[in-house]
């Protein structure tokens, strides 16, 4: 091989030696690599394994220029620690929370960003937008250039986050060019840093996303991976809830209400879940998944990563029965 050539979809270096390999393409003259070829024309998904030590090696050449840097959140899917990509990164920093699509309507969008706000976590501003319906796009546009030190701009932040979707809606409103970033619903699509110069004011720089391995995706087939993911509004599910019953979502997760008064639980999942709620004495179904207990407060969530979450209005205490490598937490109420 001669001078290093690079994929226009996922950033990954291509090559034609070995197809077993990262970045493999059938021939050097090809502008994207055969995993991304086969995402693009077939929606044919192959998993890629990556490690955040890379990931946080290109966070820190990004903390080291003084460019604006937008963090992408996934409003469906806020990480349990909003801090973590902040505190790698000194640069000025705008909060862009994706997906709005996917919440109910009714909700308001100052209702979230005051959610955000009292975080305490320093941004420079914070904007809700919709990749996927063109929401707040230019909104959005007008805020980096009224931040930007320079005429980079880079997109960080956890994968699926949809942050190659993001730049490609920009591509497509503000520029001539036709060059489309990769994107799929499963992790690590993006797997280096790409340049892309929307006009000769701003290079966005797309990243690879921090994997989060508590992630359900990581654990389910991609049938139910499908249903997992929503795509509509979400249409939030209201029970009212004894001692003594349970919810299961999809033979997924369990919640047992094992301590508390009459209680209401409403679940934020996408609509293409099956939820049952029954008595669970009578019931041992996934009851061999491993359970951790909590002790619900007024008003909280309990967030299953990737899944959704359920919110409890009064206190009470729920086992929750799950694969023991998805994470579980709680968090006030996002709604
Ligand atoms: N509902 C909805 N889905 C979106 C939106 N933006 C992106 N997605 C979906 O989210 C998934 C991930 O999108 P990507 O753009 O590949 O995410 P990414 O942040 O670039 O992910 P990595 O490259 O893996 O770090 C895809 O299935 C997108 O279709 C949005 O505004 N609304
Ligand atoms: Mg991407």
């Amino acid at each position: 091989m001669s001078s290093k050539k690079y994929c226009i979809g996922c950033g990954v270096l291509l090559q034609d030696e070995n197809v077993l390999q990262e970045g493999y393409t059938t021939s050097m003259e090809n502008d994207i690599c055969q995993r991304c070829f086969r995402m693009k024309n077939y929606g044919e998904y192959q998993v890629v394994t990556k490690s955040n030590d890379e990931y946080l090696e290109i966070l820190k050449t990004v903390g080291q220029t003084k460019d604006l840097v937008l963090y992408i959140a996934d409003l469906f899917n806020l990480e349990k620690d909003m801090n973590e990509v902040r505190s790698y990164l000194p640069n000025k920093m705008i909060l862009v929370l994706n997906k709005r699509d996917v919440l109910p309507k009714s909700v308001k969008d100052e209702k979230l960003t005051e959610y955000i706000k009292s975080l305490g976590i320093p941004f420079e501003d914070i904007v809700i937008i919709s990749a996927n319906k063109n929401y707040n796009i230019d909104l959005l546009l007008r805020k980096i250039k009224f931040y930007q030190t320079s005429k980079n701009v880079y997109v960080v932040g956890h994968t699926n986050a949809g942050k190659s979707t993001l730049i490609n809606k920009l591509i497509k409103n503000y520029s001539d060019q036709t060059q489309e970033l990769t994107i799929s619903p499963l992790p690590s699509t993006t797997l280096n840093k790409i340049h892309i110069v929307l006009n000769e004011y701003l290079t966005l720089i797309d990243t690879p996303g921090l994997v989060d391995h508590g992630n359900i995706v990581n654990y389910v087939e991609t049938d139910i991976l499908k249903k997992i993911n929503p795509k509509k509004e979400i249409k939030p599910k209201t029970y009212q809830i004894k001692k003594g019953q349970c919810l299961i979502v999809q033979d997924l997760v369990r919640f047992d209400y094992v301590e508390g008064e009459k209680n209401s639980f409403t679940l934020y999942l996408s609509n293409d879940l099956k939820v049952e709620r029954l008595n669970l004495e009578k019931h041992d179904r996934l009851k061999e998944l491993s359970k951790t207990t909590y002790e619900m407060k007024y008003r909280e969530d309990l967030v299953v990563n990737g899944l959704g979450w359920v919110k409890v209005v009064d206190p009470g205490t729920i086992d929750v029965y799950i694969n023991k490598d998805v994470e579980t937490f709680v968090r006030k109420s996002l709604i």
